[in-house]
């Protein structure tokens, strides 16, 4: 599976005594294993799991935080300053990071904030989200679920920002994600099975029928924007490609 990791700058840590064995003159980057950088302009806050832990490694002039194991597969991608070396600087809870300041590349909206999500997989990715109500189901509902219970998340309700609209499909309009949760009646992120579908779905239409509403490519369909907004993001240096290696399967059988 390739994936494009997206640079989300940290500029305030929620938690201080987090960066405190930091280079302070080296900027800390979350980093975000996404399918569709094309929806980048639709980001509103970026998703870690309370329960995962992240390390923040020394990346040689920055820092980036993501799972060991996902730290360890780019060290032999050369995207790392020495390959095969991946041992974390810090090692830091989802939870402190909740609250942090960050700037997200290309979003439409300047100071978000990083935000709890519980069905982060620490299997996959980088366990950073960037979320993208927008268009993505599941990013949707997350939002949906804090702005609902901020207190029992323990984050404040200005830090969810709304959905943004970016993909216009003439079958879902233009908040693709919104359409397909009611239409499928999923109330919570819970839904695991329906929301399998929802975003089988929300990935098809996008991909296929989608025609961007906003940014430069505006006008242009998503087919033919999207490898144009990663190849922008990486020129720019807030993007890079990360592979993640399939998992092995052992048979027994014969
Ligand atoms: C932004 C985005 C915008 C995404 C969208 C999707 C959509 P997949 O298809 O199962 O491989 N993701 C990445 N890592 C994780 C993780 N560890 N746990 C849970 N979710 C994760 O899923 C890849 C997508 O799932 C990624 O692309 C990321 O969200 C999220 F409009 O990034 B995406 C219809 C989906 N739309």
């Amino acid at each position: 599976q390739e994936y494009v990791g997206i640079k989300i700058e940290i500029t305030e840590f929620a938690d201080p005594s987090v960066a405190e064995s930091l280079d302070k003159s080296k900027k800390v980057y979350l980093v975000a294993a996404t399918l569709r950088p094309e929806t980048m302009y639709g980001q509103t806050c970026c998703f870690v799991s309370p329960k995962i832990d992240y390390g923040i490694f020394d990346n040689g002039n920055e820092y980036y935080i993501t799972t060991e194991r996902a730290y360890k597969n780019m060290s032999y991608q050369k995207i790392t300053p020495q390959r095969g070396v991946y041992k974390p600087t810090v090692t830091v809870s989802g939870a402190k990071l909740v609250g942090s300041k960050i700037h997200a590349p290309l979003s439409v909206y300047d100071d978000l904030r990083v935000l709890p999500m519980e069905t982060v997989l620490a299997t996959k990715g980088t366990g950073v989200v960037t979320c993208v109500p927008s268009d993505s189901p599941d990013d949707y509902i997350t939002t949906k679920d804090l702005q609902l219970k901020p207190e029992y998340y323990g984050i404040q309700k200005e830090w969810v920002k709304d959905a943004f609209p970016i993909i216009h499909t003439d079958k879902y309009g233009d908040m693709t994600a919104e359409t397909l949760c009611k239409e499928l009646k999923i109330q919570s992120p819970k839904d695991a099975l329906q929301l399998a579908k929802a975003k089988e779905a929300a990935y098809k239409e996008g991909y296929y029928n989608g025609v961007l509403s906003y940014g430069k490519y505006k006008g242009e369909k998503v087919e033919v924007a999207k490898p144009k907004v990663k190849a922008d993001m990486i020129a720019a240096g807030d993007a890079f490609v990360y592979n993640e290696p399939e998992n092995v399967v052992i048979s027994r059988s014969g």
